[in-house]
């Protein structure tokens, strides 16, 4: 085998002698890789599965009840992560309340908070979808892991990552020191290191915003989408405007190619008021992600990571992405609230 292919397994490895860790940070990324493994495959097959794309209560031809994916996603990760003694409760956006680890199993020292997939809505268009996760240590002393273990702010991550299952399947992570980039190689089933060292640049030349919502934006948002599509005074070329409605993959395009990302407050519709992305699942991990790689995420207001969650679907305005554009979009939120 080349030497220099580096696989995501001696990759963790090479990080857990970093800091020094004895090991069970990496068995919950191992775990991590296998379930996205498991999920890709069926992704893959979800063109071709029509029962698995939407629909639940359907049986198949065994005679099985058909589960949606994003179900199914949920339940590979929570039977990947529940048994192996490294955590003590985990959080899904599938499921209302805490994910408690089963009596029989031993509980350990670290907290999962994950989106199974993100953007199924997309599956049956054949669009980009994705995981993401964020891992914490725990915070309570006792055996389960209670609410104050899954409501850390985004800055006490430990370690958080995505996987997009897409014309390739890539895993994404960091645990502070950097984020590298990995791609499935099919033929041998191992995550290979394809992005070392990602870093956003400073500025991009792409906007990424659900523009149907502008009627509903708060006055500094539109005032700003403006902004972007203008010359500004013919100094420079308007964005380039690309939303494929997958967060995922519109956040991985912008991390390697330099943009910025928002879905910001929704002043017509009450649910969204607060913005329609969990902080929990969502805008934190990938926030941490960001400022890992030298960019930023922000509620337009404040820095992503330095919200202190309240409840665990608490959903939050994310405008994430190369540094200097989330910086000016917090100008135009400031000055036009
Ligand atoms: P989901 O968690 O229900 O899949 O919703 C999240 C998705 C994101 O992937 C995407 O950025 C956003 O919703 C798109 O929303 P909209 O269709 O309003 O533009
Ligand atoms: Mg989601």
């Amino acid at each position: 085998m080349n030497d220099s292919i580096i696989t995501l397994d001696r990759h963790i490895l090479s990080e857990q002698r970093r800091y020094g860790g004895r090991g069970d940070f990496s068995a919950i990324l191992s775990q991590i890789i296998f379930a996205a493994k498991v999920v890709s495959a069926q992704v893959a097959h979800a063109g071709l599965v029509e029962d698995i794309l939407g629909r639940t209560g359907h049986t198949n031809v065994q005679g099985e009840e058909v589960q949606k994916l994003d179900v199914y996603a949920n339940k590979v990760f929570i039977n990947a992560l529940n048994y192996i003694g490294k955590v003590c409760v985990m959080a899904s956006e599938e499921e209302p309340e805490m994910i408690a680890i089963p009596k029989e199993h031993p509980k350990g020292d670290y907290v999962i908070m994950f989106d199974p997939l993100d953007g199924s809505s997309n599956i049956d268009v054949n669009v980009s979808i994705g995981t993401i996760f964020g891992i914490y240590k725990r915070v309570s002393d006792g055996e389960d892991g209670v609410l104050d273990d899954c409501l850390q702010p985004g800055r006490k991550l430990f370690g958080a990552g995505y996987i997009i299952y897409s014309s390739s399947v890539n895993l994404v992570y960091t645990t502070g020191n950097g984020v590298n980039g990995f791609s499935l190689d099919p033929s041998v089933g191992e995550f290979v290191l394809s992005h070392p060292n990602i870093q956003i640049p400073p500025r991009g030349k792409i906007y990424s915003t659900n523009e149907g919502n502008y009627a509903y934006w708060k006055k500094g948002t539109r005032e700003y989408i403006e902004y972007l599509k203008s010359d500004r005074n013919k100094i420079k070329a308007p964005y380039s405007s690309r939303y494929i409605g997958s967060l995922v993959a519109d956040f991985h395009r912008n991390l390697l190619k330099g943009g910025i990302f928002l879905y910001p407050e929704d002043t017509k519709d009450p649910k969204k008021t607060t913005g329609k992305l969990r902080l929990l699942y969502e805008a934190n991990p990938l926030a941490f992600v960001v400022e890992q790689a030298g960019g930023y995420a922000s509620t337009g207001y404040e820095r992503i990571l330095d919200i202190k969650p309240t409840k665990l679907h608490q959903r939050v305005p994310l405008i994430i992405g190369s540094k200097e554009d989330v910086l000016e979009y917090e100008e135009f939120a400031k000055r036009n609230i």
